[in-house]
C-alpha cells in the first residue's frame, strides 16, 4: 500500500436533484478502497460559468486522504460520475454530476488526460471559494500562490451563495 496522500476534489451538478446527487457521489467515493474523506466545504449556489444559458449549479470542494495514485484516483472519480449519470439518465438525463481533481498534494502533472493542480481553477469563483474554507493555507503548486491568495485577488462575487443547510461529513460518511 502507498503512502497516504492529501487531494482535494471539486464537486458541482446543475441537473436534477442536486444536493442529493453530490451527497450520493461523496458517499460512493468514501466508500471506495483507498479513499477517505476528511473535510467538505459549504455548499454554494452558483451561477453558471463558460456556457451561461444552463441553471444554476450547487458547488462544494472535499479533501480526501488517498493511497491511490493520481491515474488511478482520476479513473474512480470518473467512475462515480458513470455509475451517477447511469443510475439518474432516465429520469433527470445526462450531466448531472461532475468531479474534478483540483489539487493532488504538491504534485504537478501535465499528462494528456490530467492535468492537476486543475487548470481553470484559480480563475473560478466556484472553486476557490468553497476550497479556501477548508485548504486556505495550501500553496497551489506552480503559482507561487496559496489558495487564500487567489481566493483574496478574485474579490466577492456575488453568485456564489452559501446554502444555510450544508452537507455534513458525518451525513456522508456514516
Ligand atoms: N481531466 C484532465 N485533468 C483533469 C482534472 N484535474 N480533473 C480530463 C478532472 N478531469 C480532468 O472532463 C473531461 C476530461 O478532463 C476528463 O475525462 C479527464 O480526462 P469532464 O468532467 O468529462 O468534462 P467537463 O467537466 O464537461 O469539461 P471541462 O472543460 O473539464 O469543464 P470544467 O472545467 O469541469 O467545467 N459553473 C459553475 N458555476 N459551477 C460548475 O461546477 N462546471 C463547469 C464544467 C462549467 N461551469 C460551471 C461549473
Ligand atoms: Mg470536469
Amino acid at each position: 500500500m502507498s503512502q497516504a496522500m492529501t487531494a482535494h476534489l471539486g464537486l458541482g451538478s446543475n441537473l436534477g436533484d442536486r444536493r442529493l446527487q453530490l451527497e450520493e457521489a461523496l458517499r460512493r467515493l468514501h466508500r471506495r478502497e483507498g479513499i477517505q474523506l476528511t473535510r467538505l466545504s459549504s455548499l454554494y449556489e452558483t451561477a453558471p460559468v463558460g456556457f451561461l444559458d444552463q441553471p444554476p449549479f450547487l458547488n462544494l470542494c472535499a479533501e480526501i486522504r488517498t493511497t491511490l495514485s493520481p491515474a488511478v484516483l482520476l479513473r474512480t472519480l470518473l467512475q462515480v460520475e458513470q455509475e451517477l449519470h447511469r443510475v439518474r439518465r432516465v429520469r433527470w438525463g445526462p450531466r448531472t454530476i461532475d468531479v474534478d481533481l483540483l489539487l493532488y498534494g504538491d504534485r504537478i502533472l501535465r499528462e494528456e488526460r490530467l492535468t492537476v493542480p486543475h487548470p481553470r481553477m484559480t480563475e473560478r469563483p466556484f472553486v476557490l471559494i468553497p476550497l479556501a474554507e477548508i485548504a486556505g493555507e495550501i500553496p497551489v503548486p506552480g503559482t507561487g500562490k496559496t489558495v487564500h491568495q487567489w481566493r483574496a485577488e478574485m474579490g466577492t462575487p456575488e453568485d456564489v451563495v452559501p446554502l444555510p443547510n450544508p452537507l455534513t461529513l458525518e451525513q456522508v460518511t456514516t
